[in-house]
């Protein structure tokens, strides 16, 4: 197994633990992006316990800021968060509460869990960077069916119209959104031939494999004079059989049986 394998997986087992523990949150949607989580915080942005204080580093937004369980457990597997921590997911008074808060733990960037804001401060993030002659850059990760917010969209226009090339979002184009099939929903496909339109330069990867991420974040490093969207085609739930393709996993815990078989999938104890 690859180091970065192993961080997957550390990050997949906390995932189920976390959302068995709180009987809450989000297992589905923290599943499908587990890898795109691990190839940014473990090879692609700059970003550390050193420098997390410092403006001179890279910054990331969770646009779909449902899926703290994925979050939360990457901010783990990278030292930002004690393990033991993990147990008070979605308790009073933890910093760890249900969307992310960004004036509870440092390593946090922005505040979200209202689909369609993340992007929009991202897009700002970006603008003051450049006006600050900062060369760090912003990432932030949207959902699929989060892109069925208007404002995903005038953001979008907004990216395209001040070409920033030091903005790449990843979208988790895991099909589900919590209702079911993103089609079926309010239909936002195609995805390539909309952010083009917008003015964006787009690469398609498989966002369960690692080389093919690094790539894409390579390119979106090389391209100029223009933001990068990163269309990541995932499965949701990947990783645990009976939870992958199925909507019904977006926001329900597994009982004890079901966290038991998940956990052994995962060849965890
Ligand atoms: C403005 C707003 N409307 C509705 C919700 C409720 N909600 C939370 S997650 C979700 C579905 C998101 O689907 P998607 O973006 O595809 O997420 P993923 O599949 O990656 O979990 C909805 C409707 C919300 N958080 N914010
Ligand atoms: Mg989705």
């Amino acid at each position: 197994m690859t180091e970065l394998e192993q961080h997957a997986l550390n990050i997949r087992k906390n995932i189920l633990t976390m959302v068995y523990t709180a009987q809450s949150g989000h297992p589905g949607g923290s599943l499908s992006a587990a890898d795109i989580l691990t190839s940014l915080y473990f090879e692609e942005m700059d970003i550390n316990k050193d420098n997390v204080a410092s403006q001179d580093r890279d910054r990331f937004v969770l646009s779909k800021g449902h899926i703290t369980p994925g979050y939360y457990a990457t901010l783990c597997e990278k030292g930002f968060i004690p393990k033991e921590e993990l147990k008070t997911f979605r308790q009073l008074h933890s910093p760890l509460q249900g969307h992310p808060n960004m004036n509870y733990i440092e390593a946090v960037d922005m505040s979200t869990g209202s689909l369609g804001q993340g992007i929009s401060a991202a897009v700002g993030m970006a603008l003051a960077n450049r006006l600050d002659k900062n060369d760090h850059r912003i990432y932030f990760l949207l959902g699929d069916g989060e892109s069925e917010e208007g404002e995903v969209w005038e953001a979008c226009m907004a990216a395209g119209h001040y070409k920033l090339d030091n903005l790449c979002g990843i979208l988790d184009y895991n099909h589900l959104q919590i209702d079911g099939n993103i089609a079926d929903v309010v239909g936002p496909e195609p995805f390539p031939e909309k952010f083009e339109a917008f003015g964006w330069h787009v690469v398609e990867v498989d966002g369960h494999d690692f080389e093919s991420l690094a790539k894409g974040f390579e390119e979106a490093r090389n391209t100029k004079g223009q933001p990068t969207m990163i269309i990541a085609h995932t499965i949701k739930g990947k990783g645990v059989s009976f939870m992958e393709n199925n909507y019904k996993w977006h926001g329900s815990a597994p009982n004890q049986e079901q966290y038991e078989a998940a956990m052994k999938e995962l060849g965890g104890e």
